[in-house]
C-alpha cells in the first residue's frame, strides 16, 4: 500500500474536530464572533453528508416555541430531568433551551423546508418538543452554512489524537490525524480546539449481524472519537454508564417518535394489551416516584416492553394500521422513514408489510454511547457564567477540564435531549466561548513536542506496516498469525461488551463480577491493538475507529462498575443493585484518565437543582 508520505502542518486559531451538527454550529458561531480569527474544520468524511444526520431527519426534536408561548426553557429542563431520572446538568440544559429557537429560525432562513400548522400558523408540532420538517436535505443545508463560515474545511481527515502543550500543564495545543484518501499526515496547531466528533455505535454487538451488520439505528460510522480524544488528553468524563437503548421498528431500526407522538399509535403485546398501562403498577414498585414523570421516561418505556417480552407476550406490535386511515397520514408515515431511515422502508417492502394494513414489530436496540438523545454520557464541562453554580463553572462555557479544549453535541455529558437543533446550538455556545478564550490569551502560540508528534506519526501508520510485514505469514484467507484485522478486533470488542457489560444477549443485565471480567478482556484487547493490520487507508481508518471504540468501552465499563444502582432500568441493569438508590447515587459519576501515569480515578459530583 502506497501512502503519500507527506506531512502537512496547519496553523490555526480555532480547530473544530467533526463537522456534524455541533461542529457546524461551532464553526458558524466562532466565525461570527472571531471575524479576524482562522477557523479550521476537520472532518473524517465529507461535511456535506456526514454524521448522524447524513441521511436526513424528519423532525427537529427540540424547539421550545417561545415566540408563540408554547413552552418555556424551564419546562424543557423539567422534561429532560424527568426523562433521565433526575441526573442532568440544569445549567447546560437551560442554556441550550434559551437559544435553541434562534438556531431553528436560522435553519429555516438557510432553506430548510419547514411544515406549518394550517390552523395556528405555528411550526407543525409532532409532540410537545418536536416539530416536523421535510428533512432529507437537512445536513447539506446546515453544512453549507459551516462551509461559508469556515476559513478552511479539511474533509477526509480523521483526527486520531489531540496534542498537549509541553510548556503549559493540561493545555491543548492541537491535534494530529491522517487523510483517509491519500495518507498524508496532518499536524494541526491551534489556540483552542472544539471536539464535536459524535457518539458511538458498534461498541456493543448489534442485533443485526452477518448480512445486516451495518444496520444499526445509530450510524456505523460514528465511533466515539468525541470521548476517546478528550479522555486520552486527560479530560474528565461524566455519566458514561448512561448508555442509550432505543425502541425501534424491528430490524430496520426505524424511529418511533413520529408514530407515537404525531399519529398517536399504540404499542401492544401480541394479545393486543397495552402493556404500558398493564405494567404500570409493577413499574412503580421498582422505581417509585420516578414513574410519575410525564411523559413516561424513555428507559422505563423500554423496561416495560422488555418485561413483556421476557414474560412471553411478544412480539410487541405498533399499530400503524389503526392510524394511517387517511391518504395524508399514510403518506406521512412513509415520508417519516424516507426522510430519515430509508432502510426501514426497504424492510417494509421486503417483509411484505404495508403500514396501513398491518402492524409492525418493535424491539429495543443494542446500547449506544451518546450525549444528545435521551441519554447524557460525555465530557464534564463548564457551564455559562450567568447560570452555573459553584463547581459547574471554570471560566469558559463548554470548556472541558483541559485548558483550551471545548466540546459540543454528543461530546458533552449531563445535557440530554439536545438532538440536532440543540447540538448545533451547543456548538454555537462552544464556538463563542472558544473565541473569547483565544482573544483573552493574545500572546499564546501553540507549542508541540516534536518527539511526541513523531511518535504519533509512527503509531498512526503502524497498521499498514504490520500488514506489509505479516501478510506473508497468512495461513489462508484472513487467518493471520501476526496481526488482527479491524473487523476481527471489532467483533471481539462487541462480544465483550455485549456479554459482560449489559448488551442485548443478556437482556442488558450485568453485575460487578461480569464487569470486572469484561474490563480485563478489554485491557487485553487494547494491548493487542498494536497488532492491528490495515491493507489500505480505508482499513487504517477502521483501525483507528476501533482504537477509539476500545477507549470508549473502557470508560463505559469503569463507570458502570462505579455506579452501584440500577438508575435507568430499560437501559441497563446492575443485578447486584437492582433498584434506584437516591440516597447514595443521586450524583454524577465523573472519571479521569491521567495520560502520564495511565491511571483512572472515579469520583462523584453533586446534582444541583436550578429549576423547581
Ligand atoms: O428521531 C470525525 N437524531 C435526531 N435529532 C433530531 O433533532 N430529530 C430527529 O428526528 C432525530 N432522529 C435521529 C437522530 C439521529 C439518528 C442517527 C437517527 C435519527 C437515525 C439525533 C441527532 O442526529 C444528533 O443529536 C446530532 O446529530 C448530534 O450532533 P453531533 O454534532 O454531536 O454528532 P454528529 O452530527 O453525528 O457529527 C459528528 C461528526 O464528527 C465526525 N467525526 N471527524 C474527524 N475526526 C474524527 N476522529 C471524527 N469522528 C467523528 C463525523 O463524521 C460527523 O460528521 S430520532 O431518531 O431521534
Ligand atoms: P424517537 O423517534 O424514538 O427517536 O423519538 C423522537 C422524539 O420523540 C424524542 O424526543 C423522543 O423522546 C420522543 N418520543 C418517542 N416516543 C415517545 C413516547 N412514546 N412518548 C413521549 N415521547 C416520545
Amino acid at each position: 500500500m502506497r501512502v503519500s508520505g507527506k506531512t502537512k502542518v496547519v496553523d490555526t486559531d480555532i480547530l473544530v474536530v467533526g463537522g456534524g451538527f455541533a461542529g457546524c454550529g461551532a464553526v458558524y458561531e466562532s466565525a461570527y464572533w472571531g471575524r479576524n480569527l482562522r477557523i479550521t474544520l476537520v472532518e473524517k468524511a465529507n461535511i456535506e453528508r456526514s454524521g448522524a444526520v447524513a441521511h436526513g431527519l424528519s423532525a427537529i426534536n427540540l424547539y421550545i416555541g417561545m415566540r408563540w408561548n408554547e413552552n418555556k426553557p424551564e419546562d424543557f429542563v423539567r422534561y429532560a430531568r424527568g426523562d433521565l431520572v433526575g441526573l442532568v446538568r440544569e445549567d447546560l440544559l437551560f442554556d441550550i433551551a434559551r437559544h435553541v429557537d434562534s438556531t431553528v429560525h436560522l435553519f429555516e432562513e438557510w432553506g430548510l423546508p419547514m411544515i406549518y400548522d394550517k390552523n395556528t400558523g405555528h411550526y407543525q408540532r409532532e409532540g410537545r418538543w418536536q416539530i416536523m420538517i421535510h428533512g432529507e436535505s437537512y445536513k447539506p443545508i446546515v453544512a453549507e452554512a459551516a462551509r461559508r463560515s469556515a476559513t478552511e474545511v479539511y474533509n477526509r481527515v480523521m483526527v486520531t489524537h489531540l496534542l498537549k502543550d509541553p510548556r503549559i500543564p493540561n493545555r491543548v495545543s492541537g491535534a494530529v490525524g491522517f487523510n483517509v484518501r491519500d495518507g498524508s499526515f496532518y499536524i494541526f496547531r491551534a489556540k483552542a480546539v472544539i471536539v464535536a466528533a459524535g457518539g458511538a455505535s458498534h461498541i456493543y454487538r448489534p442485533r443485526s449481524v452477518g448480512e445486516g451488520a451495518g444496520r444499526t439505528w445509530y450510524p456505523p460510522w460514528n465511533n466515539g472519537s468525541a470521548y476517546a480524544l478528550p479522555i486520552q488528553a486527560g479530560a474528565s468524563m461524566t455519566q458514561m454508564e448512561n448508555k442509550l437503548v432505543v425502541t425501534r421498528f424491528k430490524d430496520g431500526y426505524g424511529p418511533v417518535g413520529f408514530y407515537f407522538l404525531a399519529l398517536k399509535a399504540v404499542a401492544t403485546n401480541v394479545y393486543g394489551e397495552e402493556y404500558e398501562k398493564t405494567k404500570f403498577e409493577e413499574l412503580r414498585k421498582l422505581v417509585g416516584k420516578w414513574a410519575d414523570a410525564k411523559p413516561l421516561p424513555t428507559c422505563f418505556r423500554n423496561h416495560v416492553m422488555l418485561q413483556e417480552i421476557k414474560e412471553g407476550r411478544g412480539p410487541i406490535l405498533i399499530h400503524t394500521e389503526r392510524v394511517t386511515e387517511t391518504p395524508e397520514k399514510e403518506e406521512a408515515a412513509w415520508e417519516d422513514f424516507l426522510d430519515m431511515t430509508i432502510g426501514q422502508v426497504g424492510m417494509w417492502a421486503a417483509n411484505n408489510i404495508d403500514p396501513k394494513d398491518k402492524p409492525s414489530e418493535l424491539t429495543t436496540s443494542e446500547p449506544y454511547v451518546m450525549g444528545s438523545h435521551a441519554v447524557a454520557a460525555g465530557a464534564w464541562v463548564s457551564g455559562p457564567a450567568d447560570l452555573s453554580p459553584k463547581g459547574y463553572f471554570w471560566g469558559y462555557n463548554r470548556m472541558l477540564t483541559v485548558e483550551g479544549l471545548f466540546g459540543a453535541g454528543d461530546t458533552v455529558g449531563g445535557s440530554p435531549h439536545k438532538f440536532s437543533s440543540g447540538s448545533f446550538t451547543e456548538g454555537r455556545l462552544a464556538g463563542k466561548a472558544a473565541v473569547k478564550y483565544v482573544l483573552d490569551h493574545p500572546d499564546y502560540t501553540p507549542g508541540t513536542d516534536e518527539s511526541v508528534v513523531s511518535r504519533l506519526r509512527d503509531t498512526i501508520f503502524k497498521p499498514l506496516e504490520n500488514y506489509n510485514l505479516g501478510r506473508n505469514m497468512v495461513v489462508a484467507g484472513t487467518v493471520a498469525p501476526n496481526y488482527i484485522y479491524p473487523r476481527h478486533g471489532l467483533n471481539r470488542l462487541e462480544k465483550i461488551m455485549d456479554e459482560y457489560a449489559g448488551g442485548v444477549s443478556t437482556f442488558y443485565v450485568t453485575n460487578e463480577q461480569l464487569l470486572a471480567r469484561g474490563l480485563d478482556l478489554i485491557l487485553t484487547l487494547k494491548e493487542d491493538l498494536s497488532h492491528l493490520a490495515a491493507e489500505d487507508l480505508h482499513q487504517l481508518q477502521r483501525a483507528w475507529e476501533l482504537n477509539h471504540r476500545a477507549w470508549v468501552s473502557e470508560a463505559v465499563v469503569r463507570h458502570t462498575i462505579f455506579r452501584k444502582e440500577t438508575r435507568w432500568p430499560g437501559y441497563y441493569y446492575r443485578a447486584d443493585y437492582p433498584k434506584i438508590d437516591d440516597d447514595h447515587w443521586n450524583v454524577f459519576t465523573v472519571s479521569g484518565y491521567d495520560p502520564i501515569s495511565g491511571e483512572w480515578t472515579m469520583t462523584t459530583k453533586p446534582v444541583i437543582k436550578l429549576v423547581d
